[in-house]
């Protein structure tokens, strides 16, 4: 007998089946598609934008401004969800597509899932070249949607309509792994999208990725019971894996029993809600005094749920114990075995359980735990007066005006940023009250991911209060997707730190001898009369209301205090806070590194100078072999 067959072209199939994809964990089901993103073109407005018209009561299609911000907001959407959900996004050929490159990079690196539909190139190919077609000499089989093989997680091109019976459960198979997920593109070649075909009903059946919590090898695990019976000085490396498996329960249990402090990467910050005593906060080149003491002298590292980037190993000298082991729980083996860590293959949430079981009855010395008591009263007085003082200065500092914010935010609003100094100051300083309170987008750091990423995190959390933290610099990068707040009455808060520039890059300039070229205000030269400087004064609040969002300035720290207080009052869209902050006063580094090459030869005295300190500081990385 045959199978029931549903006629439909290949974009109305792909449709209807991401509407019947569902993903469970611990027994909550949920869609996994929220929706879909698009911008459409001649390459799918007759395919998928036909597809979404015919389907528009089963999933919701929203107009985003530019493609990359809409892949920003599927990531920040799937990040808020911790993975189990996302959005899709559509667009048209040529720009349209490559246009997503970078959003797909980041989702990527980040380990977010994001599915990206291109569309492609006529798989006929009689018209070629269509419009917008890059043409090789080579070869016909050829288009720019190829340049998203290597930012992809899974990526196929759908040259007849019945391959997607099985690229799509392949395709989902990837977006809901938690060690394989990351950019998911299906290139969809114009005439292809709008051809019919008799696809199996089966297709069409709702269908339920279980998310699993996989257990690690029990041989490892005990190996690694006894590693943490044998340390004096353990010290655990929380990063986003320990949120996205729902295991900072499981990890403040941890580290109560055992006496172990906590750190967190720029991902895992909130892995153990502040105030807690064995919270250090942020570890690495933005890390912490008391984070990064304890980092050095380490003589075993417990990391969970982290790639260990340079930032966090602050480019491999944050632990200099000579014989430092690590224990590295991961559901990638890719980071399981980084570092020559005893690797923990599996789920943050079972294997920090079953660790914690194993090494009952174990707790640090008494002297290490003072110790870690003294460290972090110290760190927290450090961070009261960086938020408290601006020592006089005209405009108030970025530290003053994220101390304004801290104390102004419920404990469940989250923040949201991407780069710039930004990221550095709040990794320092912010209390990460609640695990889903520090959105940081730092695997990518993309200028322009701050907006669109605010929406994506207040489609996800509709019931909490958003608050994106941009530069004045992120912001003028990407600034459009205002206008899709306004239009879908997301009501976020935007706080516009302006500090004329590139501040966190001019410092970076200036301490390898470069004296901020390319990234200073303009002004005219006391001593030549003449302009100096690239960067130029744009009047932001305007620029900000034109695009539809209600707009304040705030000088002070008792300005931005009201201007929270009224935006909080704006149920139905989105509100900005233009504030001017000084651009000298930084926040410095903790005892930490961060490997940045200086030039080797030079005329310029201060680079050679750079050059002798950068050779020093690099004699302390280390190979963990
Ligand atoms: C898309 C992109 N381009 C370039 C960079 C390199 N970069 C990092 S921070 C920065 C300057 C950011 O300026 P602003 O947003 O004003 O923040 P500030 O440094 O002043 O705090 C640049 C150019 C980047 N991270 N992302
Ligand atoms: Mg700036």
């Amino acid at each position: 007998m045959r199978s029931a067959t549903v006629r439909l072209t290949m974009a109305q199939a792909l449709v209807r089946f991401l509407t019947a994809q569902r993903t469970s964990r611990d027994g909550r089901e949920q869609p996994l598609f929220g929706g879909v993103f698009g911008i459409f073109g001649h390459g799918n407005v007759a395919g998928i934008g036909q597809a979404l018209q015919e389907e528009r009561r089963a999933i919701r299609y929203y107009l985003a401004r530019n493609e990359q911000a809409m892949v920003h907001t599927a990531a920040a959407y799937a990040k808020m969800h911790n993975r189990l959900r996302t959005l899709a996004c559509t667009t048209s050929i040529g720009p349209g597509a490559t246009n997503m490159i970078t959003g797909a990079a980041g989702a990527t690196i980040n380990r977010i899932p994001v599915l990206l539909l291109p569309g492609d190139i006529f798989a006929g190919r009689r018209p070629a070249p269509v419009l917008q077609q890059l043409e090789s000499r080579e070869s016909q089989d050829v288009s720019v949607n190829d340049c998203f093989k290597p930012i992809s997680r899974y990526w196929d091109r759908i040259n007849r309509p019945e391959q997607i019976v099985t690229a799509l459960p392949d395709a989902m198979r990837v977006l809901t792994s938690p060690s394989d997920t990351g950019a998911v593109t299906l290139a969809l070649p114009q005439d292809v999208q709008a051809e019919a075909y008799d696809y199996p009903a089966a297709l069409f059946e709702p269908r339920v990725w279980t998310i699993p919590r996989a257990r690690a090898d029990r041989d490892r695990l005990r190996e690694a019971a006894a590693l943490v019976r044998a340390s004096r000085r353990p010290l655990i490396v929380a990063g986003g894996g320990v949120i996205y498996s729902e295991a900072t329960a499981a990890l403040r249990a941890f580290a109560e029993a055992t006496g172990i402090p906590v750190c967190e990467t720029q991902a895992g910050k909130g892995a153990l809600p502040e105030p807690h005593p064995l919270a250090l906060g942020g570890v690495g080149a933005t890390g912490t005094r008391a984070a990064n003491l304890l980092a050095r002298d380490a003589d075993l590292v417990i990391v969970v749920g982290s790639r260990l980037s340079d930032f966090t190993t602050a480019s491999k000298t944050a632990f200099q114990h000579e014989r430092v082991r690590f224990i590295a729980v991961n559901v990638a083996e890719l980071d399981a075995h980084k570092h020559a860590a005893l690797p923990l293959v599996g789920d943050a949430r079972v294997i920090v359980e079953e660790l914690t079981a194993l090494v009952s009855g174990y707790h640090v010395g008494s002297d290490y735990a003072d110790l870690v008591r003294t460290l972090t009263a110290a760190w927290h007085d450090e961070v009261d007066r960086l938020c408290r003082s601006g020592g006089g200065r005209a405009r108030m500092t970025q530290a003053e005006a994220i101390g304004t914010l801290q104390e102004a935010l419920a404990p469940t609003d989250v923040i949201v940023c991407a780069a710039g100094s930004l990221p550095g100051d709040l990794h320092k300083l912010w209390r990460a009250r609640d695990p889903k309170a520090y959105h940081l987008e730092y695997g990518y750091s993309c200028m322009g991911y701050e907006i669109a990423g605010g929406v994506g995190v207040k489609m996800a959390a509709p019931e909490r209060g958003v608050y994106v933290l941009v530069g004045d610099g992120s912001y003028l990068m990407m600034a459009q997707e205002i206008v899709t707040a306004v239009q879908e009455r997301i009501a976020i808060t935007i706080v516009l730190l302006d500090n004329e520039g590139f501040a966190s890059i001019g410092g970076l300039s200036q301490s390898i001898g470069s004296d901020g070229f390319g990234t200073r205000y303009r002004y005219r030269s006391a001593a030549t009369g003449e302009l100096d400087g690239d960067q130029l004064p744009v009047d932001l609040a305007a620029n900000a209301a034109s695009l539809g969002a209600s707009v304040v300035r705030a000088g002070t720290a008792d300005a931005l205090r009201a201007a929270i207080a009224t935006a909080k009052t704006h149920g139905d869209g989105p509100s900005v806070i233009v504030v001017a902050v000084d651009r000298d006063a930084r926040v410095g580094g903790y005892d930490s590194w961060w490997d940045v090459p200086v030039a080797e030869v030079s005329t310029m005295g201060g680079v050679r100078e750079a050059r002798e300190a950068y050779d020093a500081a690099r004699r302390s990385e280390r190979d963990f072999l």
